[in-house]
């Protein structure tokens, strides 16, 4: 295949089809090979002998999907783990946001970050919605409340804001907006799985929040997502939906779409739920060794977690800034080179995509903030099985870009 440009959001792909065969151990529960690439993330693998009875359950009912016993007992094992009311299950998460804007009849125009994975815009797109973007704080990354106010015209029916990287956006003052203008709030809780805030889970603000279960969150059914919801009339819509719109065998009640998880994935998250807590500990672990490591590195910021807020520790970003010797994007191709595959979440800006820099709310000199921070964040690798060892040669990785400028061939071994 012809080498020519290849988007930034496939060079793990790429990295993919040379780096990660099917493996006879799983990497992602036993740690990598010495010398092998480090990966901005792993999943999180349960032994394979831990899954078999599951499969074997499966196997015996001959019950594979459409709300099966696993997905039964998944939904409630999460939402009393995560301690929210009502939750339904999705094959995964961009499915969930396209049907909890169906849920919530959300129409006209929305306004939302650019400053995110782009499923958060598709998601209005693929329900004929106008993306308004708005700014995001420098100190936290997240869709500006002070800017919000200015972006409502009579066309505005909601807010989608992101907790990006698992940090709470400030869900009061958004609320109030939203109270004030007759908006509902969705938010795109991808990344916030387990995350608290006020002493409830974050997900228990807004209308609607949608998780992500994708292999590469800190909670993962290979695939997968959910809608959380208040209440159960919310919910028994949102099964409705995301099965068809069957209310039974022969009533359909809505335009509703495949968005169901299947028994599979469903037991997978049941046994993943088991090793999440000693999972977040973990990238706790690395968390604060990175923090404490790279303190004095000038030029080099790592994101303030939030205070009063339990985190799930599942992305780690820095800013490389002005003062540090080299671009961000050198510093990310030096740490390439020495096989570690640190990650630009998110860069590009969504607002940047061909399907989305048309719009009036596109124009770059509206966004100074998002499109800052685009260009200077890199999220460094951290995952349960990540050694803090390799941690600790990550951070000497970056130090010792910053003082020689460029690194030759340096590979970590
Ligand atoms: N909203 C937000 C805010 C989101 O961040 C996302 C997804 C969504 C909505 C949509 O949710 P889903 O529909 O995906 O449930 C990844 C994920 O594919 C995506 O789920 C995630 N956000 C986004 C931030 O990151 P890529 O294209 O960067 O993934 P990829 O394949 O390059 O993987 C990154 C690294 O992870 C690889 O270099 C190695 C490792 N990896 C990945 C996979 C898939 C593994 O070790 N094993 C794996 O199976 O998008």
């Amino acid at each position: 295949m012809a080498t020519k440009h290849i988007p930034e959001h496939m060079h793990a792909r790429r990295e993919t089809n040379t780096d990660i065969r099917p493996m006879r151990r799983p990497v992602g529960s036993k740690g990598r090979k010495a010398g092998g690439p480090i990966y901005v993330t792993r999943p999180l693998l349960p032994p394979l002998e831990e899954f078999l009875p599951y499969l074997e359950e499966i196997w015996e009912s001959g019950w594979l999907t459409n709300a099966g016993p696993f997905h039964q007992k998944l939904e409630e094992a999460l939402a009393a783990h995560l301690g929210v009311k009502h939750l339904s299950l999705f094959a995964n998460g961009t499915i969930a946001l396209v049907t909890a804007l169906q849920c919530l009849r959300i129409t006209g125009q929305v306004i939302t970050t650019p400053y995110s994975f782009v499923a958060t815009s598709h998601a209005l797109l693929w329900n004929s919605i106008e993306p308004v973007f708005v700014d995001i704080d420098a100190a936290t990354c997240k869709l500006d409340p002070d800017r919000i106010e200015a972006a409502i015209t009579p066309r505005t029916t909601a807010i989608l804001p992101v907790h990006c990287y698992g940090n709470p956006c400030e869900v009061d003052r958004i609320q109030r907006i939203a109270d004030t203008y007759g908006l509902k709030v969705l938010y795109d809780a991808a990344h916030a799985f387990g995350v608290s805030c006020k002493g409830t889970s974050v997900l228990n603000f807004g209308d609607l929040s949608v998780l992500s279960f994708h292999a590469t969150k800190a909670f993962n059914t290979f695939e997968g997502g959910a809608i959380v919801c208040p209440d159960a009339r919310t919910k028994q819509r949102i099964d409705y939906l995301k099965n068809f719109g069957f209310a039974d065998e022969v009533t359909v009640v809505a335009p509703g779409i495949n968005g169901k998880m299947n028994e599979i994935q469903a037991a997978f998250g049941l046994l993943q739920l088991q090793h999440i807590d000693a999972s977040i500990l973990k990238r706790r672990e690395i968390d604060h060794r990175y923090r404490a490591l790279l303190s004095g590195v000038e030029g080099i910021r790592c994101l303030a977690l939030p205070a009063d807020t339990t985190h799930n520790y599942s992305y780690f970003p820095i800013l490389v800034e002005r003062e540090y010797p080299i671009a961000r994007d050198e510093l990310y191709r030096v740490m390439k080179q020495a096989g570690v595959f640190a990650r630009r979440y998110f860069f590009p800006l969504i607002s940047d995509f061909p399907m989305y820099r048309g719009l009036s709310s596109a124009a770059s000199d509206l966004l100074p903030t998002a499109r800052r921070i685009s260009s200077s964040v890199l999220c460094l690798p951290i995952y349960p099985t990540l050694s803090l060892d390799e941690v600790d040669r990550i951070v000497d990785l970056i130090k010792g870009a910053g003082v020689s400028g460029i690194l030759g061939d340096v590979r970590l071994e």
